[in-house]
């Protein structure tokens, strides 16, 4: 019984069915299933999305549609996780978010989506984020890293005002930072002083991990 409404969930994932998640989300809940574990095989599902997307599988489209079946059902898994004092595990913190006056976020989705696929804790602080937001969310959450896309050329430079802005608040050290969008190059992130640049969201991943040590 449980195990079926478990496989019903994961399946909500793999085949993005998105009206379901937040009912068969409910109905895990309610038959007193250990959240941890239906917060497992979301996570297991959304890792399967992720690495057949990595390897060309899948696209886009399928990508977006599994994160928004995790956005319905993920808030109620995880107030009943919270419910019961439980924790998950986490390979580390990141902030992300779409740098202020900014409105692009598919990219900016896909980088959180495969973070949290590879098991990071992700704040996703949206689109259009104010500096003072971003360095309020690192110094509130302890943030290991703060990841930002900018897809506009007028809104590359505001990745470096944020690290400035880290500067300033005595944050630098304690945080990583990586950026990307279509107009950030290897040489732009090295010139305003980022930690890593990534051309795609799998690099993304790959890189939030060797900053931490997790792989090289
Ligand atoms: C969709 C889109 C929109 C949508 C956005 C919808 C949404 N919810 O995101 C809408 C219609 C709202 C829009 C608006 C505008 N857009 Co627009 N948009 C695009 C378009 C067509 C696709 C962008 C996209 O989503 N790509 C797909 C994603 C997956 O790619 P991506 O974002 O680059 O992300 C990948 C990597 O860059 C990387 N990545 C991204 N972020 C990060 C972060 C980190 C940390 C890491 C590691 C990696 C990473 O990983 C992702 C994939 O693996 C592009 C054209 C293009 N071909 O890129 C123009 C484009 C970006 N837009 C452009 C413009 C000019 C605008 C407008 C100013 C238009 C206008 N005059 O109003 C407004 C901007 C409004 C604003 N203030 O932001 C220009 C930018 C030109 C420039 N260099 O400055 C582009 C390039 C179109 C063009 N050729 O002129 N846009």
């Amino acid at each position: 019984m449980n195990s079926d409404i478990l496989d019903q969930l994961k399946n909500t994932v793999l085949e993005f069915d998105i009206d379901s998640a937040e009912d068969i989300a409910k109905k895990a809940v309610d038959s007193g299933i250990d959240p941890l574990a239906a917060a497992a095989v979301l996570t297991d599902a959304i890792r399967v999305i992720g690495n057949k997307f990595g390897s060309g599988e899948l696209f886009l489209p399928e990508l977006v549609c599994a994160s928004e079946v995790l956005k319905k059902a993920f808030p109620i898994i995880n107030e009943a996780i919270e419910a019961k004092g439980q924790k998950q595990t986490s390979l580390g913190k990141v902030v992300i978010g779409t740098v202020f006056g900014d409105i692009h976020s598919i990219g900016k989705g896909m980088v959180a989506t495969l973070l949290y696929a590879a098991g990071f804790e992700v704040i996703d602080l949206g689109i259009n984020v104010k500096g003072e937001d971003f360095l309020k969310a690192v110094k509130e959450q302890n943030a290991d890293i703060l990841a930002m896309s900018a897809l506009l050329t007028t809104t590359a430079m505001e990745q470096k005002n944020v690290i400035e802005g880290l500067k300033k608040d005595g944050l630098r050290d304690r945080v990583k930072v990586i950026v990307g969008g279509s107009p950030i190059n290897q040489e732009f992130a090295d010139s305003i002083g980022a930690d890593g640049y990534g051309a795609t969201a799998p690099e993304g991943v790959k890189i939030a991990k060797r900053l931490l040590g997790i792989e090289q």
